[in-house]
């Protein structure tokens, strides 16, 4: 374990396969068994949320998208002439798109990834449709402080967006806390747009959770494959099942993976020993009212300032002034 550990590390390109390989450790190891929601999105982990997207049961997307399209136009004059546009961990700017459509007279849009390479591309597919924008892709870990472009820093006022609720897959601390820091980037005079889905009747959240076509499963023990494929893990993908229910007293889907029998795995060198029926907890997407979000948002310095749903009122875009 040692010797691989340390000629992996030879290589600096790897220094985020090293992160991979200590957090994939640090969860396995620990009881309950767990796996950070992050490590999803690989290649084959994005491919596979853009099919979740699509399917009849998941219904956040859907709902976002439309909202978007139904008040674009209203959500757009929360945004001041001449401000920067700073979107936080965004995957695709397909969102951002119908936003930045309503929106003529932007300074910048700022796309913040950790993944630089997406956003490159992204902005690469994005200049032509939108000639007159600056594109200026940071690549960064939206939960930690970084500096914004020169050109976004001197525009009169930026305004945040983070779509996707994503902010669900926070605990409500680390998501008052990712709100602070948004505040502290984002600066005097800031708005805030987010996208977060709603609480609703459990039948609705555990099936778009339960796909019948089974893609969710695959998302969930695509994360076992990829440390197979790059921890040198030995997991038999057949051993575990995907479980995921909406659990009502901390109002968040919990997805996790259950051992279909007592076994012993090797991830990278370290054997890891499972109890028949054993889990690993691998995503909490906590599901919030327009009351809860607001009072999280008060205390991390936001005030509500203004709110859209579907007709449904299963996902809502809510947008936040900074206070003080
Ligand atoms: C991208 C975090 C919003 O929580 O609904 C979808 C991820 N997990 N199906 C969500 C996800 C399983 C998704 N978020």
């Amino acid at each position: 374990m040692v010797a691989l550990a340390r000629s992996r590390r030879a290589f600096p390109q790897n220094a985020e396969i090293s992160a991979f390989e200590a957090d994939v450790l640090a969860g396995l190891s620990a009881t309950p068994k767990r796996l950070p929601p992050k490590y999803f999105y690989d290649a084959v982990g994005s491919r596979l949320f853009e099919r979740i997207t699509l399917l009849p049961e998941y219904y956040p997307t859907r709902c976002e998208m439309q909202i978007l399209r139904e008040h674009g136009a209203d959500i757009a004059h929360r945004v001041a002439e001449g401000a920067a546009l700073v979107e936080f961990g965004s995957g695709s700017s397909k969102k951002a798109r119908i936003l930045l459509r309503a929106l003529p007279s932007l300074t910048a849009y700022v796309p913040v990834d950790i993944c630089g390479e997406m956003i490159e591309q992204e902005a690469r597919e994005l200049r032509p449709d939108f000639p007159g924008l600056n594109v200026l892709p940071v690549t960064a870990d939206i939960t930690k402080p970084f500096p914004l472009p020169p050109s976004a820093q001197a525009a009169p006022v930026r305004v945040g967006f983070f779509p996707g609720s994503t902010i669900g897959n926070f605990e409500p601390h680390e998501a008052a806390a990712f709100l602070r820091n948004a505040g502290r980037i984002l600066g005097s005079g800031a708005t805030l747009i987010v996208g977060v889905d709603l609480v609703k009747p459990t039948e609705v959240l555990n099936a778009a959770y339960n796909d019948a076509a089974g893609v969710t499963a695959r998302f969930n023990l695509n994360l076992l494959a990829r440390i197979n494929r790059e921890l040198g893990g030995t997991f038999n993908l057949d051993a575990f099942e995907h479980h995921a229910f909406y659990n009502r007293e901390r109002h968040r889907i919990e997805m996790h993976l259950a051992s279909l029998k007592r076994q012993k795995v090797k991830v990278a060198g370290e054997t890891i020993e499972f109890r028949a029926g054993e889990t690993i907890h691998t995503e909490n997407s906590y599901k919030y009212s327009v009351e809860s979000l607001g009072a999280l948002a008060r205390g991390a310095s936001w005030r509500p300032a203004a709110v859209w749903t579907d007709a449904r009122k299963y996902f809502s875009i809510q947008a936040f002034t900074l206070m003080g």
